[in-house]
């Protein structure tokens, strides 16, 4: 006979039950004594269970029913906090409450216990978390995988105005969400050499021989989507030994020694690389990227294997891949040795399934985050996946480009895998093309510029591998659980079927008209700028308005970024208050947040001299609160879920041609917080959503920058030609901030002596004078608001449901799958 189940309930009194029995059953405390963390892995642990029996149902579903599903391969998920998530989700936010209530407990003050989960540095891994919401919100069979970092992104904190960094132990007391997976433990191989060997047919086969063999041990973390039963999993590998112990070592009596292996071994999971958008080149990297796609390809060819007794033919109708970005690109050549050399398959089979199950994101321009492998660590790492490179590429060099460019040795140059010039190197982003059947773009300007510039001449090859799919938002996290008073009034207003179809927030539209419509949404905004200047107090101990105008730059320290434009036009304000005391200008803090890769000097500066210039504005009795500027430290997503709601302007000053699309942009544009932004990324699909008028345009179009530098881009011409920024600049580089004049010359010089690679002098003037526009439309709050409301209702074509659905249809060719109670 089954037993019955357990009462896994969703009212308030089932929910009680649980909660008190991983209280007493699973922690071993007593519901009097519990500490506050206790009742937070209780509350976690008890929408576990309800959650878990639906990630059981949904994996069975998608076996059973054969189904295609898409692997996403992404080196980095910034999920953030997963309780409020999952309890919105679920629809148990409400009665998890009341049972907490009940027992006296404030479930909002629970939520803070919870560490973020920052297994990613920017936008590239907060995008692969929203895409997991939504793949189980619109119900699509899918599997994440990556890396079970014991560290994920670095804590920020500011000694003096500068970043130093501390290491996140973000799983020091475990995590109730994760469940380990022992019985899918895969072995990966490192290392060794490759020797020609025959099969019994005399056929020649390559042997991997004599490698290091690691362990990876998966850890599932169930994603729970909105008003949906599907429960996708998130797979993470962590890296083990392959033995516990060296016995020989440990018969000799060392016993320490005898564990030194374990040790290396465990270290190739134990830290997220630090950089956004750059790469280093480091051996552990690498060793990073085929650890966790070798687990993952054999998990993949496991299920293949169990599931069907299907020939190899039909292994892309069973699995797509999405290589998030080139880090997880080796998957190619590992899919190829997987067919090729345990398999037996003929290389040309094994080529067609390879091109037919991968699909390749491309989410950067800059030429410094192309992927490049030195040949040398390659092939010491990995020396069977660099023959198969070469030969992949000597039969496309020989085949199609040959065909299309007869005898034309710089096309071959250009298309090469290998990069010949200045040591050899292996092209991640050219193997990425070429081993997909779809490489996407993340914006409409970006995958226009993929096509016409950087892989201009793949794109000449085959036209039709490529296409846009702009990037999006998961509305949930980023409106209902961030901003759940505004979620409530636009619900309230228009009904709740805007949380699965955000295109319907277009019936917000007429309401901005309304003043009482507008009345609420204003003191929603204003209720977020208290609890905001709340935490700027603490961390900052500066006291801010909220009826200051709130001006926010939340993203990574790059130079491309330019934040060192927003503190030119904070330095020139500065002044001007200073020369011009009784000027109408209405008062504003500029709030910061943003982590700078550890060894990138001169981001590191800029946060610096931003806090440098802080001090001063922020002290000067001639100021008063006018001016404030605050840099946030720590900046992750739990902290950003604080900012948005509470931002009225979001800037995305980008050099044009430098952000593939930003999602910041869109978070903001979401609560109401108007753009001042360059033509760049996402902002231009944003302004053709919500209007010209409700946006803040300035700066050069991409192809102004173009012809800019092919005349020859000067610095000092824009220095010497405006007397206001030639202050400004000289003022940051004297002695006044720091008592040091020696302090800011980095940034000084990176603007003039080095040429201003990011042309903030060009754009300087642009945006100081969009900026005054901003302050004259700010003094006129109805019609701000209206513009608030106007970008609200208008930017549902950036939910990543719709991207989501775009990658379904036109790259996986995947089927909705709903899942039953
Ligand atoms: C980043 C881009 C952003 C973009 C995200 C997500 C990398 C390599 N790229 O503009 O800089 O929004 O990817 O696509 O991190």
């Amino acid at each position: 006979m089954t037993p019955a189940p357990c009462d896994l309930g969703n009212s308030k009194d089932s929910l009680k039950n649980s909660i008190i029995n991983h209280l007493r059953f699973t922690l071993g405390a007593y519901v009097e004594s519990a500490s506050k963390n206790d009742w937070w892995v209780a509350t976690c642990l008890a929408i576990r269970d309800r959650v878990m029996d639906h990630a059981t149902k949904s994996r069975t579903l998608h076996r059973q029913s054969g189904v295609r599903r898409v692997h996403y391969l992404s080196l980095e998920y910034l999920m953030g906090r997963l309780l409020e998530n999952n309890l919105r989700n679920s629809g148990l936010y409400e009665s998890t409450k009341a049972a907490l209530g009940e027992m006296g407990k404030d479930l909002d003050a629970l939520l803070d216990c919870e560490p973020d989960m920052g297994l990613g540095n920017g936008g590239l891994g907060r995008l692969a978390a929203c895409f997991m919401d939504s793949l189980s919100t619109v119900n699509l069979p899918a599997i994440g995988y990556g890396i079970h970092y014991e560290f994920g992104l670095f804590r920020q904190e500011f000694v003096n105005g500068k970043q130093v960094e501390h290491p996140d132990a973000w799983m020091r007391d475990g995590s109730p969400w994760k469940i380990a997976r022992p019985s899918y433990r895969q072995t990966v191989q490192l290392y060794g050499r490759v020797v020609q060997k025959f099969d019994d047919c005399g056929h020649p086969r390559s042997e991997w021989v004599e490698t290091k063999a690691l362990l990876g041990l998966p850890w599932d973390i169930p994603i729970v989507g909105y008003d949906s039963h599907t429960v996708n999993v998130l797979r993470l590998w962590q890296a083990q030994a392959d033995e516990d112990f060296n016995f020989q070592v440990f018969n000799e009596g060392s016993y320490v020694e005898a564990l030194r292996d374990k040790a290396i071994a465990e270290t190739v999971s134990k830290v997220l690389y630090p950089n956004d958008s750059t790469e280093s080149g480091k051996e552990l990297r690498l060793v990073q990227q085929y650890f966790f796609v070798a687990c993952s390809l054999a998990d993949i060819v496991r299920r293949f294997k169990v599931g069907y007794t299907l020939p190899w033919s039909e292994f892309p109708s069973k699995a797509a891949i999405q290589l998030n970005d080139t880090h997880p690109a080796v998957a190619i050549p590992e899919l190829m040795r997987i067919l090729v050399d345990l398999e037996g398959l003929p290389w040309n089979e094994a080529w067609k399934i390879c091109q037919e199950t991968f699909a390749y994101t491309n989410h950067t321009l800059l030429p410094e985050a192309l992927e490049m492998w030195s040949v040398s660590l390659f092939e010491r790492v990995l020396p069977r996946h660099l023959q198969i490179i070469y030969q992949i590429n000597q039969l496309f060099l020989e085949g199609d480009v040959e065909a299309k460019w007869p005898g034309d040795s710089e096309k071959k140059r250009s298309l090469s895998l290998i990069e010949e010039r200045g040591g050899k190197y292996v092209r991640m982003a050219n193997l990425s093309v070429l081993g997909s059947h779809a490489t996407n773009g993340v914006a409409a300007l970006h995958t226009r510029l993929l096509c016409e510039r950087l892989f201009a001449d793949f794109y000449a090859l085959y036209p039709d591998r490529f296409l846009n799919l702009t990037n999006g938002i998961t509305f949930r996290r980023w409106l209902d659980v961030c901003n759940p008073q505004l979620s409530a009034l636009i619900t309230e207003t228009i009904g709740e079927s805007w949380k699965k179809n955000a295109d319907l927030l277009r019936n917000l539209d007429p309401h901005a008209d309304d003043p009482a419509f507008r009345a609420r949404y204003a003191k929603i905004k204003r209720d977020h700028k208290v609890v905001l200047a709340k935490i700027i107090e603490d961390e900052c101990g500066v006291t801010v308005s909220p009826d200051a105008l709130f001006d926010v730059q939340i993203k990574r320290l790059h130079e491309y970024k330019r934040q060192h434009l927003n503190l030119l036009n904070i330095v020139t304000l500065y002044r001007e208050i200073l020369d011009n005391p009784n000027a109408d200008f209405h008062p504003r803090v500029f709030i910061f947040g943003a982590k700078a890769a550890p060894g990138y000097f001169l981001a590191k500066n800029i946060i610096h001299a931003i806090n440098a210039v802080a001090a001063k504005v922020n002290n000067d009795p001639r100021v008063g609160d006018k001016l404030k500027v605050v840099f946030l430290p720590n900046y992750r997503v739990s902290l950003a879920e604080k900012i948005i709601p509470a931002s009225d302007l979001s800037e995305q000053i980008s050099t044009a041609g430098k952000e593939a699309s930003g999602t910041g942009n869109m978070k903001l544009a979401l609560n109401g917080s108007l753009t001042i932004g360059t033509l760049d990324g996402a902002n231009v699909e944003i302004e053709e959503e919500v209007g010209s008028e409700n946006i803040f345009i300035f700066g050069l179009t991409v192809e102004e920058v173009t012809e800019l530098r092919a005349k020859g881009y000067n610095p000092w011409d824009y220095y010497w030609a405006n007397e206001k920024l030639r202050n400004t600049i000289d003022w940051i580089s004297s002695d006044y901030f720091t008592g040091n004049a020696e302090e800011f010359q980095p940034l000084r010089r990176s603007l003039l002596d080095h040429g201003d690679p990011y042309l903030c002098l060009a754009d300087y003037q642009s945006y100081v004078d969009a900026q005054a526009k901003v302050d004259a439309t700010y003094k006129d709050q109805d019609k701000w608001v209206k513009m608030a409301i106007l970008n609200t209702a208008r930017v549902g074509k950036f939910s990543s449901d719709r991207t989501i659905l775009q990658y379904a249809e036109k790259v996986w060719n995947l089927p909705q799958v709903p899942i039953g109670e």
